[in-house]
């Protein structure tokens, strides 16, 4: 525990390192609690660092055995060795090497952060800064080097032996031992470095490359689940093959692998030809699996394939360039997903996170730049806001240059810095300079958080037949950033008529200043504006609508993210008044015009059942209390969505009935979007019924369930009975727990699922599900599912008025920081948005947030968002 204030890193203090370390010779001596390290380095002094300096190595908990300079041993007086530093005051000014040996124990490593272990398998995590755990080095990502690793390991516990690169030599060894040494010729920082060594089974395929490279592919997975890697092999082939055709990038080795372990932090990460990754986005098959995982797993493996470009091959100079990597290969993945599915189905569910969790952050006390300024734990700024809206930031350079420059851009990109650390100036740079366009006032983007709001008036005069607009931007101030300035915000719009139809040319009006107008003539009838089509920039968008207006383009606009996105403004503006009327005493409200829109998409579904699952669903509870903002009671908006659930289903339960039936005669299983959005339709028409008449419809959930040949209609069997009467629901929860007892990952979903269930009784549920036999703090998955679940996805749960879902999920934070501070600290930014609530749940969070800052021996990582969320 670092229960020291940190330091606080600043962008501006950047220096070059003071030397250099060109190549590394790792020897890896693996025993689950004392592996030996012996890192041989050759280094030299930079020319662009400063003179005459010591050398200082970072370290992170490491204990030193020996430390030796061109092979002469270092005495003790030679070096200042702790934990976390190893200084060396005297070395030559010529190249020079020197050889580390550290002891490490991985069995005891519970951070998941370095060398550790998950079920029996070694496998590391480096990045940001796990390297430094492993053996003493310069952990910065602008330190470059070729990496030579051998591991020795027994052979009964680990036959498998993988690190990044190629395998050049293998061989037994006595006493059961045996040996592999791995070569990486391509540059890279150690937060690339990996290892992995076990008994693992795999699949093996492979993929031949445009210039005729055969590249051969294994995804190794636990012993018995090979049979779950196939939709994994597949993905990866899709997006190897992708990425040679959209953006002209192949593969530079002769091996790639992929490990799935199931202890993971986050979700994977794109070491150099060894990806390592959370089993959970890889395993799937039918019958184990939801449309969702098919859809994550798919996303995630293409997003750490395309690292290889993308962070690997240029990577960041320092970790204020995060979004360098991350927002672009998000932005990648996207598309990725977009060309393989739906478009416009991925756009929206694409904005519909980004609103779920880069809007709530950019609104909260954890706003910060798509590149911050400043950080004091950098584990806590691999945010939605890096990732997310960093990937928006793309889609905006993509609007503004046009798409051929934007491919240009990119070639420039990878022909100018293959093999640098770069920044995002560097970047942006490569796109002016294709385009001619000057993109300097583009990095305001970067460098300045808080979400615009742009407010739109309209005027039309009848007589002259001229329609105009005006927009005016402006940007809250967010925490360290009170002035802002305006943004480069492409508008992408177009002009519908009341009876449907154009009636202009879709155009893009660029708002670079704090206000534009635009204006049409020739309009025989007031039209009615589309505006931000596509969303095409990360704004919010204030506008006040003509009655009706709404539901005219829900119906008619031609743009299908913004038919989405009509529909959604109309219930979420009935639902802020339903909720104040609630809080009045009053009685949820709802529109019967509504209700027939749902109706109408309903009924016309059979075109595009994805698009129809998402744009006939109701905006969430956490949509309402973020729209909502301000003194917010998590009850009175679930009242109210409950309530407008309840009204829609009886509206539309004839055709919801008739349609339902319809989809669910289908038989057979394919994860492709298509199938999938039919199950998603289905899901959706399922919880309405349920809504509308617990009873029957419950019936139908509970037949769902029974009868399911795949996991997505099981899963959305169990949501839809959430709502239902506890004796429909509780025997089907059994059911499903004692079917899947022995399969991790379907524990986390039935832990998940009892997360989400409302009620009185909430806070007490997840507490006895604390103690459950097949509940541990130990495994990332199983926190995140219960109570990760429980804290964002369980408004009323979590936000229990007398505060006990606070105090709970405080008390477990608390606990699991004592293991893993990085889960710990990102469980502890459920409690982002305290200040938005009324005032005596705000009362009651910052409360159970006081006592968990005054706690002794917090973590840093822990310690800067509490730190943070409470300024
Ligand atoms: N680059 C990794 C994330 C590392 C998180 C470090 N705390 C996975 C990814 O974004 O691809
Ligand atoms: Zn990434």
């Amino acid at each position: 525990m670092r229960s020291e204030n940190p330091p606080v890193i600043r962008l501006a203090d950047y220096r070059a390192p003071d030397f250099l370390i060109e190549h590394v010779a790792l020897d890896l001596r693996l025993a689950p609690a004392a592996t030996t390290v012996a890192a041989t380095l050759t280094m030299r002094r930079n020319p662009a660092g400063r003179a005459g300096v010591p050398l200082e190595l970072d370290g992170d908990e490491l204990m030193l055995v020996s430390a030796a300079i061109d092979g002469s041993l270092l005495t003790p007086a030679a070096y200042v060795a702790t934990p976390d530093r190893l200084v060396i005051p005297a070395v030559p000014d010529g190249p020079f090497t020197l050889r580390l040996e550290t002891h490490v124990n991985p069995a005891a490593n519970t951070k998941l952060m370095g060398l550790y272990r998950s079920n029996g398998v070694y496998c590391t995590q480096c990045e940001a800064d796990g390297f430094r755990r492993i053996t003493y080095f310069l952990d910065r990502p602008d330190v470059m080097a070729t990496w030579r690793v051998r591991i020795e390991a027994d052979k009964a516990e680990a036959p498998l032996l993988l690190s990044n690169g190629n395998p050049v030599e293998a061989g037994e060894l006595p006493g059961g031992r045996h040996f592999a040494v791995w070569d990486d010729p391509h540059k890279k920082p150690c937060y690339l470095f990996a290892l992995v060594a076990g008994d693992l089974d795999a699949v093996t395929d492979h993929h031949v490359t445009p210039s005729g490279r055969r590249v051969t592919l294994n995804v190794y997975v636990e012993r018995g689940k090979a049979g779950r890697a196939a939709y994994a092999m597949d993905a990866l082939k899709r997006a190897m093959a992708w990425d040679e055709t959209v953006f002209g990038r192949e593969y530079d080795l002769d091996l790639f692998n992929i490990v799935a372990v199931s202890d993971f932090n986050m979700g994977a990460m794109e070491n150099k030809g060894l990806n390592i990754f959370n089993d959970r986005y890889i395993l799937a098959s039918p019958e184990t699996a939801t449309d969702q995982d098919y859809h994550n797993i798919e996303a995630i493996v293409a997003h750490e394939y395309f690292h290889n470009w993308t962070g690997n091959r240029i990577t960041c100079r320092d970790w204020f360039q995060l979004c360098l990597k991350e927002g672009l290969t998000v932005f990648r993945d996207q598309e990725f997903s977009s060309d393989q599915r739906s478009r416009a189905v991925e756009r929206i569910a694409n904005v519909q996170t980004l609103r779920a969790s880069q809007f709530v952050e950019d609104a909260g006390p954890l706003a910060h730049p798509v590149r911050p300024q400043t950080y004091k734990e950098i584990n806590n700024f691999y945010t939605a806001t890096v990732y997310n809206k960093g990937s928006e930031l793309i889609q905006m350079l993509r609007i503004l240059v046009g798409p051929e420059a934007f491919r240009k851009g990119m070639d420039l990109y990878f022909a100018r810095h293959d093999g640098e650390a770069a920044i995002v100036e560097q970047f942006i740079q490569c796109f002016a300079d294709v385009s001619g366009r000057d993109l300097a006032p583009f990095m305001r983007w970067y460098d300045q958080a808080g979400t615009p709001v742009v407010r739109v008036t309209e005027a039309y005069d009848a007589e002259s037949g001229t329609y105009r607009l005006d927009f005016r931007q402006e940007t809250p101030p967010t925490p360290g950033q009170l002035e802002k300035g305006p943004q480069v915000i492409p508008i992408r719009l177009g002009l519908i008529a009341p009876s449907g139809g154009e009636c202009a040319a879709e155009e893009t009006l660029i708002l670079d200043g704090a206000a534009a107008s635009r204006v049409w003539t020739g309009m025989a009838e007031r039209p009615i504006p589309s505006l931000l089509r596509g969303f095409s920039a990360p704004v919010k968008l204030d506008i006040a609508r003509r009655d009706g207006d709404l539901l005219t383009l829900a119906r008619h606009d031609t743009d299908p993210f913004n038919r989405w996105q009509a529909l959604q403004d109309a219930a979420t503006d009935l639902l802020r008044r339903s909720t104040a009327a609630i809080r009045q005493g009053g009685e949820p409200l709802t529109d019967a015009r509504l209700a027939e829109a749902i109706g109408h998409l309903v009924a016309t579904s059979a075109a595009d059942p994805a698009f129809a699952a998402l744009a006939t669903g109701l905006p969430s509870e956490s949509d309402m209390a973020r729209e909502i903002g301000a003194d917010v009671d998590p009850d009175a908006i679930g009242r109210a969505v409950d309530g407008l659930r309840q009204a829609v289903g009886r509206a539309i339960a004839g055709i919801a009935r008739e349609t339902y039936a319809r989809l669910d005669a289908e038989r057979g299983f394919s994860p492709d979007g298509a199938s999938a959005g039919r199950r998603a339709l289905k899901a959706q028409l399922l919880r309405y019924l349920v809504a509308a008449d617990p009873a029957t419809g419950g019936e139908a959930a509970r037949r769902q369930y029974a009868q399911a040949d795949n996991m997505t209609d099981r899963m959305a069997a169990l949501a839809a009975l959430l709502i239902a009467e506890p004796d429909l629901r509780d025997p089907a929860l059994e059911d499903f727990a004692t079917r899947f007892a022995e399969e991790p990952l379907i524990l986390d979903m039935w832990f998940g699922l009892q997360a989400r269930i409302g009620g009185a009784d909430a806070v007490a549920r997840i507490r006895a599900l604390t103690r459950h036999p097949h509940f541990t703090i130990a495994n990332p998955n199983r926190v995140r599912a219960l109570v990760g679940t429980f804290a964002n996805a369980n408004p009323r749960g979590f936000h229990a008025p007398d505060g006990a879902g606070y105090r709970l999920v405080a008390e477990i934070i608390a606990a699991l920081d004592q293991r893993n501070p990085q889960v710990a600290a990102r469980l502890a930014t459920a409690f982002r948005t305290w200040r938005s609530l009324e005032p005596g749940r705000r009362a009651q969070a910052e409360a159970a947030l006081r006592s968990l800052a005054e706690g002794t021996a917090r973590s840093r990582d822990l310690g800067d968002i509490l730190e943070r969320t409470l300024s």
